[in-house]
C-alpha cells in the first residue's frame, strides 16, 4: 500500500516466522554491553523510547562505532539477514522506493536502530537525516501497535497521514518519502498478538549509512 511517493506500507511482511526470530534476536540486542539504553537529547529532555544500534552507534545527532552517550563499548555488529530482508522488502515494494535517480551505487545496508516502547513511550515528529545516502529505510514493528505520524519533507506540521502500524508490519520508506517527518504519538498497549510473547513495541529500522568501513 502506498501511502505516499515512495512509502510503502506492507502489512504483515514478516509473519510470524520472522516476527518470533527478529523477537529473539531484539532480546539479545538488549542486553549490555551496548545494549538498550534511554537517549539524552542536546536540550537536555531524555526520549522516552529505550534504543539500541547495529553496525553504527546513532547518537544525537551522528553516528559512532562506540555507544559514545552511553557504556562506551563497542557497537554490536550488524547481521547481514537483516539486510536481506530490508533488500527483500525494498523489492517487494516496488520500484517507487527505490529512489533509483539519486542512488549513487547499491550499498549495503549496514545500520539497524532498533526502538522499544513501553505504555507511554512515543516519538516526536523528526526526520532521519544522519545518514549520507538517499537509500530507503525499512522498518519492521512487532508487539503492540501504534499510531504511526507520517508528514511531508517541508516541514514537522500538517499535512500528515495518521496510519496504524501493527506486529509484522514491514514499511519501506524511499525516494520523495526518504527525509519525511514522521513520529509515533502513542501505541496502543495491550494490543500485541498474545502468542507473541512481547509487551510493549519494537520498531527495527534498516539502514544504509554511506559511511565507508
Ligand atoms: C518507529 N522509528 O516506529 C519509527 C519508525 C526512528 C523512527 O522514526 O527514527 O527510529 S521508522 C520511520 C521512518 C524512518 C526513516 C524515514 C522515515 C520514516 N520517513 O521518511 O518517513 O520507531
Ligand atoms: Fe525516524
Amino acid at each position: 500500500v502506498e501511502i505516499a511517493p515512495g512509502a510503502v506500507h506492507l502489512p504483515g511482511w514478516l509473519g510470524r516466522e520472522r516476527s518470533a526470530d527478529l523477537l529473539a534476536a531484539c532480546r539479545a540486542w538488549a542486553l549490555p554491553p551496548a545494549g538498550l539504553r534511554t537517549v539524552l537529547m542536546p536540550n537536555g529532555g531524555r526520549m522516552s523510547v529505550e534504543q539500541v544500534s547495529l553496525g553504527w552507534h546513532w547518537y544525537p545527532y551522528g553516528y559512532a562505532r562506540t555507544v559514545v552517550d552511553g557504556d562506551g563499548a563497542p557497537v554490536k555488529p550488524f547481521p547481514a539477514w537483516l539486510g536481506a530482508w530490508a533488500g527483500q522488502a525494498v523489492a517487494d515494494a516496488g520500484p517507487g522506493a527505490e529512489a533509483a535517480a539519486h542512488a549513487p551505487a547499491a550499498l549495503p545496508f549496514d545500520i539497524a536502530l532498533v526502538n522499544f516502547y513501553g505504555p507511554g513511550a512515543r516519538m516526536g515528529m523528526h526526520r532521519d537525516s544522519d545518514e549520507r545516502v538517499p537509500a530507503p529505510v525499512v522498518s519492521f514493528s512487532l508487539g503492540d501497535t501504534c499510531l504511526f505520524r507520517f508528514g511531508t519533507p517541508e516541514g514537522r506540521g500538517r499535512p500528515w497521514q495518521d496510519i496504524e502500524l501493527r506486529s509484522g508490519d514491514a514499511f519501506v520508506f524511499g525516494g520523495p518519502s526518504r527525509l519525511a517527518y514522521h513520529g509515533v504519538p502513542r501505541t496502543r498497549p495491550g494490543s500485541a498478538p498474545a502468542g507473541l510473547g512481547l509487551s510493549g513495541r519494537l520498531n527495527v529500522t534498516v539502514r544504509v549509512s554511506g559511511f565507508s568501513a
